[in-house]
């Protein structure tokens, strides 16, 4: 009997992997005899909607599918397991009651005063990772459940990523990650948020971004940024100038300038023409002019060329 053993891989949706293993046994005959599974699900931010996950993984099915696989019938059963599979995974998921929490604030008033990583439901049924910031420098009011929706802090996650990974969230939960403008959106739709921009430089020097408001729209209005009523904390005020924008990537072009603002300053934002803070640029482990404006920067507080050594920016519900 030949044994056939090929392991699929589908990579990171947002900020959950999922890996597959299929163990085929073959007869004499080339007749499969007996097949073997093991899927590995790490399900800590789903963003993506139920078609698109089944769309993706019938296409890679096919494609990594194809190279081991030449009968039609185990191909039929290999899909007929994974719409199964999945289905028990989205149901279960969906079965949850209403009293999930929304956000880390919702963490935070029933108790958990803890900074790290938690399940929300900003969709109200579908979990979420993310990092709550429950501790605040400055004043104790600062403290409270902030929901980090960007965080950067030692430039081991590409922000160059293209609109379907901004929309639906990418990176690591534990260090640098994007929740993405989908969750985004749906947060803000339902609730007020204040926004606060923590930075620190690679001096150790410490500021602050604070607005009284902060939404997102919906993905058929470009995800567009309201932003209003900014408060110093010694980082100067560079995201007003973005209020009122859609949101650009290297491909879908949606700010004002005349050419990619993402491709021209490699990162992707809620870009004009083109930017006053660029967070989501390159990590740029400290100074460095050579390329102007293509950093992690903050214009108010540090100019163009100064890559900050962490970045986070969070949000939390106004009551
Ligand atoms: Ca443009």
């Amino acid at each position: 009997m030949e044994q056939l053993q090929t392991v699929v891989h589908w990579g990171a949706w947002a900020v959950e992997q999922w890996q597959a293993q299929a163990v085929v046994s073959r007869g004499a005959a080339g007749v499969v005899t007996s097949v073997g599974f093991t899927l590995n699900f790490r399900w800590s931010s789903v963003t993506t909607y139920t078609s698109d996950i089944c769309c993706d993984l019938l296409r890679r099915v096919r494609e990594d599918g194809s190279k081991f696989i030449n009968n039609s019938t185990f191909l039929e059963r290999l899909m007929v397991f994974l719409a199964v599979i999945l289905s028990v995974v989205l149901v279960s998921g969906c079965s949850q009651n209403g009293d999930m929490p929304a956000d880390c604030s919702d963490l935070y008033k029933a108790g958990q005063k803890l900074s790290g990583i938690y399940s929300i439901y900003p969709l109200g049924d579908v979990p979420v990772w993310v990092y709550c910031h429950m501790v605040s420098d400055g004043k104790d009011e600062d403290n409270g459940g902030w929901t980090v929706f960007q965080r950067r802090m030692d430039g081991s996650v590409n922000f160059y990523q293209p609109w379907k990974e901004y929309k639906r969230g990418f990176g690591n939960v534990e260090s640098e990650y994007w929740l993405g403008l989908e969750n985004m959106y749906q947060l803000t739709r339902n609730r007020k948020y204040m926004l606060r921009v923590d930075m620190e430089d690679f001096t150790g020097r410490k500021g602050f971004a604070l607005y009284s408001s902060f939404s997102v729209d919906c993905e058929t209005d470009g995800y567009k940024l309201h932003v209003s009523g900014f408060k110093d904390g010694g980082a100067g005020d560079s995201l007003t100038y973005h209020n009122e924008q859609k949101f650009t990537t290297f491909d879908k072009d949606q700010d004002t300038y005349e050419n990619n603002c993402a491709k021209l300053h490699l990162g992707a934002f809620w870009y004009a023409a083109c930017h006053h803070a660029n967070p989501n640029g390159v990590y740029l482990w400290g100074e460095d002019p050579t390329i102007f404006a293509i950093g992690n920067v903050w214009y108010t507080w540090k100019n163009y060329a100064v890559g900050m050594k962490t970045i986070r920016m969070k949000i939390r519900h106004v009551s």
